[in-house]
């Protein structure tokens, strides 16, 4: 009995890891002794303890996956999010920039309107005085914001249709362009107008701007925006646009102007300096006087001008088109990078008005901020 028990034992001890449940319940059935039964089921316990911790280990095994599949996944939604975060505080300082912009843009007509009401009042309040359509730039705060608005006549600027072509060479070589350079783009810019294909000394018709690699023709026509300068011979997006600190002709040149002449009223001091007869300290002198008062008449420009009112005075004139450019700037807090529009309005009484061009965003140049 013993010697069974013993070999049963040894048996239930052998089977202990390898045999499986039904074997060991039929080595149970054959003791039929209780001691040896209380052994098996002893077995039993312990053999149903070592499934559970190799099940458990899997189950650990399977958490431990899943969380780190949580954990990457919230990590890619947390990364998404910052990028969508940062894309968004860009896209709302742009917006910001922008309708600052449009703000400066709606603050320069109502000073138009007021410039036009105000320009003859004898009496000024300090911080009510009309700004001026020269070119020279006002700032403003507004919601934490500011812009910077400048108000241009049109008539003030050089007509790139119809002013003789001296007027543009002068302000090429005032703005830097050597003087081969100079011949080039002036006698393209008048082949490019003209009617013909006869090309001129220095200039480009048709045939030239077939044989670029992107070729097109000669417009033959006048401008109807000065962007078509681009296409001309010799005008790079610099000379136009201007880089840096230094301006572009852009600023000079107009396509609504529709005159002759230059409004000496209006004329920054680029397109004065230009005009032949006059240099850089007679523009000066023009700018200073008309600081307090609208130049009206021939007898004011001749005390101006001198002895070169014979050679300028053809060129120069005091007609208001009413046409104006106004550049706005926003900027939102210290940003050096705001967002520009150029609108081109002409006045239509003393309430009405409409846009005769909108650029928004207008081209993109370093701009410094200017003061007030
Ligand atoms: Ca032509």
């Amino acid at each position: 009995m013993s010697n069974y028990k013993d070999s049963n034992e040894l048996q239930v001890t052998s089977n202990s890891r390898d045999s499986n449940e039904l074997q060991v319940t039929s080595n149970e059935l054959k003791t039929n002794d209780s001691k040896n039964s209380s052994l098996v089921t002893v077995f039993k316990v312990t053999r149903h303890s070592s499934l559970v911790t190799d099940k458990g280990g899997i189950a650990l095994l399977i958490v431990l996956w899943v969380i780190a599949a949580l954990t990457v996944t919230v990590f890619s939604f947390a990364l998404l999010t910052r990028t969508e975060a940062h894309s968004t505080l860009s896209f709302k300082g742009g917006m910001e920039n922008k309708f600052l912009a449009e703000a400066g843009i709606e603050r320069g007509i109502m000073e138009l309107f007021y410039r036009k009401q105000n320009a003859d009042a004898q009496v000024v309040m300090k911080d009510t005085e009309v700004w001026k359509a020269d070119g020279t730039p006002c700032s403003d705060t507004l919601g934490g914001g500011s812009y910077t608005v400048s108000i241009t006549g049109e008539s003030g600027k050089i007509d790139i249709n119809n002013i003789p072509d001296i007027i543009l060479k002068n302000l090429l070589l005032n703005s830097g362009v050597k003087d081969g350079d100079a011949d080039i783009i002036v006698d393209s810019v008048m082949d490019w107008k003209d009617p013909d294909d006869l090309v001129r000394l220095h200039g480009a018709e048709s045939d030239y701007y077939m044989s670029l690699p992107n070729p097109y023709k000669a417009k033959n026509a006048d401008f109807d925006a000065l962007e078509e300068l681009l296409l001309v011979r010799g005008v790079t997006p610099a000379l136009l646009y201007g880089s840096g600190e230094e301006k572009g002709i852009i600023d000079f040149l107009s396509v609504d102007a529709k005159s002759g002449t230059i409004n000496v009223n209006y004329a920054p001091k680029e397109v004065l300096a230009a005009v032949p007869g006059l240099d850089s300290v007679i523009a000066d002198r023009i700018i200073q006087y008309r600081e307090d008062k609208q130049i009206e008449g021939v007898q004011e420009l001749l005390e101006l001008l001198g002895e070169n009112y014979a050679v300028a005075s053809p060129y120069l004139g005091t007609l208001d088109t009413n046409t104006f450019t106004i550049e706005a700037v926003g900027y939102k807090g210290n940003e050096k990078a705001g967002y520009r529009i150029k609108a081109t309005v002409i006045l239509d009484g003393n309430n009405k008005y409409r846009y005769l061009s909108y650029k928004s965003p207008a081209y993109v140049r370093e701009w410094k901020k200017e003061k007030s």
